[in-house]
């Protein structure tokens, strides 16, 4: 152990006997943020518990976290920097001090940037990490300084950030709390068992009232088996099943009084042409496109007409698909027609994200950035970087540096792992494979990416470092503390770059903006600093109610005790109101009226021919993305991955249950055992995704066969658009 190398002093640790309780958060990329206590005893993490006393978690957490000193202390986990012996991709390291590990990557930055420029270096992060300073904070600021190519962070959310951003002006949504109290839940393209367990629990608790439960998915999913009604919607179709739902709402509102005129004259925008649009929206059309009867979208629509508190958790199944953002805009103008958004238990929820007050400019200070021309460095989409890595002029041309010098010579990739979670996992790892590619990664674990790196650097985990959270499923702000030293010479993240941009200000001397006195910033001063506390939002707030408890809620306009943002309007878009027209959209060119996107590789597509089944790949439950899968007790019941096929797409094929199949399209190949099952939907293949590259039982990777084509708002990825033919090996 060795604690001097992080910034924070060293645990001391108390008597064998005594344990210590410390506050924390979950670092997951998950909508539940919930409060964690870290037990510790002896300096070791013992167990992990959720908060009783913070009312979202209460006291309960997922099976993955439940076990975390398994993943903390897992005998694979990275204890010191590597440098690769063997050929890339074949896992081969051996150790090396940080001192030689900082001076490798400096010296070869620096070379980078004298021949191509500083826009030949991409940083890649996600969301491995989401508390506010590990997620993107001294990395970020690490980043500009050097004037390297900027990521845009689109593999997750952005087309539905997008669609919600036109059409309601910001990422807020119903209160978690409050679906307990609703009548009517849709689970509309979300499986809550396994990805936001916190709010299925109030599912559960509405449902013991009489609420009617009704999943709009694909796949019956964990979540939808226990719904009373499954509605198995061709993928990439919500749009119209939504535009559907609005025609029966206004074409009947004579006799069911479903409208909210007082709603609609008050908060909204473009009413007279949003009843013009969907005119012609019949259930028999939507229906036809669906894949599901006029009747049952007569039945979903009245259902939804009639009653108030009507909630809607959308979450981000839908918006996978070329059309997604075009999708989750025209499911989120249903509210403001019923007005649903009245009570807090009725309404909708993507997103919490946009509620926080972050001080963002601050933690990552994009001004650093060096302006070459009057423009700052070139934007690479993470959701494409399987081209970006193989081509030489990737897609967004720099700008900074002539043609020559446009490919990527350096990848930094932490919070993330692209050869496991980027589409089109063939470009992924050929860009990967490159001998010119110089690959640093920052992680826990050799992961399928870490196995390409030329220098492998240890991470912290959450235990081991300090943070402060925010959530996209709730309202509140969470602390992390450190409770235990950082395993072996493991670095957090904060830590890794602050030692990163001394290196650099060393090999680069003339880089002045590598010696700017934000990049020696202390966690501690980070934490603090992280959130406005001058913002309404934090009124009756401080820094010191939240270390004491461990969390507090941000103050929104309530109902009835839950956060209930939109019940008198006050939309966040310029005209403050639910957008149905929106000139935003029309200024850049698009559909400024809900409409439906086909999805790129829908049935209209001519891929339909050869590949006639679409492949859903959502997440399984004790898997978080690609993380977890290396731990045994929680890969263990998911066994080996399986495709899930209904059994007339089976029958057609001549494959029997357990028969090994090939699933395949011109992106790759994936070979697995067949599960048939009626649970997906005729004409889709379902592949519950988590898993590591070399799984036992399989052959192939689901992501190579996802593509990299991108989503009409936001440039997001489309992981479940996606066609595929499947037959007998
Ligand atoms: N245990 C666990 N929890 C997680 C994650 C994890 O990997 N594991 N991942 C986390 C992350 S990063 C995220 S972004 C969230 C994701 O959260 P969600 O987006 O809610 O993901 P899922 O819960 O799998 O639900 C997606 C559902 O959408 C369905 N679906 C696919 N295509 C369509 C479609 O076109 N229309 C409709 N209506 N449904 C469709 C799938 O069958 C699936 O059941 O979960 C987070 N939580
Ligand atoms: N087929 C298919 N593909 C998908 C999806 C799907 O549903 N289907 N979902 C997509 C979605 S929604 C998302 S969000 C992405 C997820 O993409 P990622 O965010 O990349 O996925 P994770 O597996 O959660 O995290 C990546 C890595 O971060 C590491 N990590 C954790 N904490 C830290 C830390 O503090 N520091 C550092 N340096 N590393 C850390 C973990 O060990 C892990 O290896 O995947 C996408 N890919
Ligand atoms: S992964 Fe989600 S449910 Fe599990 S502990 Fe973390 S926030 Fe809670
Ligand atoms: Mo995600």
């Amino acid at each position: 152990m060795n604690p001097e190398l992080n910034s924070g002093a060293a645990i001391t640790p108390s008597s064998a006997s005594a344990t210590r309780v410390i506050k924390g958060a979950c670092p997951h990329d998950c909508p539940d943020t919930c409060a964690l206590e870290y037990h510790v005893a002896a300096g070791k993490l013992i167990e992990v518990k959720g908060s009783s006393t913070h009312s979202v978690t209460g006291g309960v957490l997922c099976t993955k976290v439940a076990k975390y000193p398994l993943r903390t202390y897992h005998p694979t986990r990275i204890k010191t920097p590597l440098k690769r012996v063997g050929a890339k991709g074949e896992g081969k390291f051996a150790p090396i001090t940080w001192d030689e590990a900082l001076a490798t990557i400096a010296a070869k930055f620096s070379a980078i940037i004298a021949t191509h420029g500083a826009e030949a270096i991409l940083p890649y992060s996600y969301a491995g990490n989401m508390g506010l300073l590990q997620y993107g904070s001294m990395d970020r600021r690490f980043f500009h300084a050097l004037g390297a190519s900027q990521l845009d962070r689109t593999i997750c959310a952005s087309a539905g950030a997008a669609g919600l951003q036109v059409t309601l002006g910001s990422r807020l949504g119903m209160d978690v709390e409050a679906f307990a109290e609703s009548e009517l839940i849709i689970l509309w393209g979300t499986n809550p068992i396994t990805s936001n367990l916190h709010l299925w629990s109030r599912c559960q608790e509405a449902k013991r009232r009489g609420a009617k439960l009704i999943a709009i998915d694909p796949y019956r999913s964990l979540s939808a088996e226990k719904c009373h009604q499954w509605l198995a919607i061709k993928p990439g179709t919500d749009a119209a099943l939504a535009l559907a739902m609005m025609h029966v709402l206004i074409r009947d509102d004579a006799q069911t009084q479903a409208l909210d005129h007082d709603y609609i004259d008050n908060h909204t925008l473009g009413f007279d042409q949003l009843k013009t649009r969907v005119a012609d929206w019949t259930p028999e059309r939507a229906a036809a496109i669906c894949g599901i009867d006029a009747i049952e979208i007569e039945a979903l629509a009245s259902a939804y007409g009639a009653t108030q508190r009507a909630a809607i958790r959308l979450n981000y199944g839908m918006q996978r698909h070329g059309g997604g953002g075009m999708a989750v805009r025209t499911v989120a103008c249903l509210p403001a027609l019923t007005g649903a958004w009245r009570e807090a238990s009725g309404g909708l929820l993507l997103s919490t994200s946009g509620a926080y007050p972050i001080n963002s400019a601050y933690l990552e200070r994009p001004d650093l950035m060096p302006l070459r021309a009057g423009k700052l460095p070139r934007t690479v989409n993470m959701s494409a970087i399987g081209d970006a890595l193989n081509v030489a002029q990737p897609s967004a041309a720099p700008v900074n540096d002539t043609d020559s010098r446009s490919a990527i010579h350096a990848l930094f990739v932490y919070n993330s792992n692209p050869a496991a979670v980027a589409p089109d996992g063939n470009r992924v790892l050929a860009g990967l494979a490159r001998a010119d590619l110089f690959t640093v990664v920052h992680d826990l674990f050799i992961t399928d990416t870490a196995r390409y790196a030329d220098i492998v650097l240890p991470a912290t985990s959450s235990p081991e470092h300090d943070d402060i959270n925010r959530s996209y499923g709730h309202y509140d702000v969470i602390i992390n503390r450190r409770a235990i030293n950082p395993l072996g010479e493991s670095l957090a993240n904060t830590e890794l770059f602050r030692r990163l941009a001394r290196a650099c200000a060393e090999t680069m001397p003339d880089n002045e903006n590598l010696r700017d006195a934000s990049l020696n910033e202390s966690d501690e001063s980070m934490i603090v600093n992280a959130l406005d506390w001058t913002h309404p939002t934090l009124a009756g707030q401080s820094f010191e109610t939240l270390e004491r408890n461990g969390f507090l809620r941000l103050n929104y306009p309530k109902q009835n005790g839950f956060i209930a943002p939109f019940a008198n309007g006050n939309f966040g878009t310029s005209s403050g109101k639910c957008e149905f027209f929106s000139q935003s959209l029309a200024e850049r060119g698009l559909d400024p009226l809900p409409n439906y996107t086909p999805p790129h590789e829908g049935e209209e597509s001519a891929l339909m021919e050869a590949f006639p089944l679409s492949l859903n790949t959502p997440p399984a439950r004790n898997f978080m993305n690609s993380t977890f899968a290396n731990i045994e007790a929680l890969a263990k019941p998911h066994g080996s991955p399986t495709v899930q096929l209904h059994p007339s797409d089976a029958a057609k094929r001549g494959i029997d249950n357990g028969a090994t199949v090939r699933v395949f399209n011109r992106r790759g190949e994936m070979k697995l055992a067949a599960s048939l099952t009626p649970n997906s939907r005729e004409g889709v293949a379902t592949v519950l995704w988590g898993h590591w590259r070399d799984h036992p039982g399989a052959q192939g990777f689901v992501n190579d066969l996802t593509s990299q084509a991108l989503t009409d708002m936001g440039d997001g990825a489309t992981f479940y658009d996606c066609r595929v033919e499947i037959e007998l090996t």
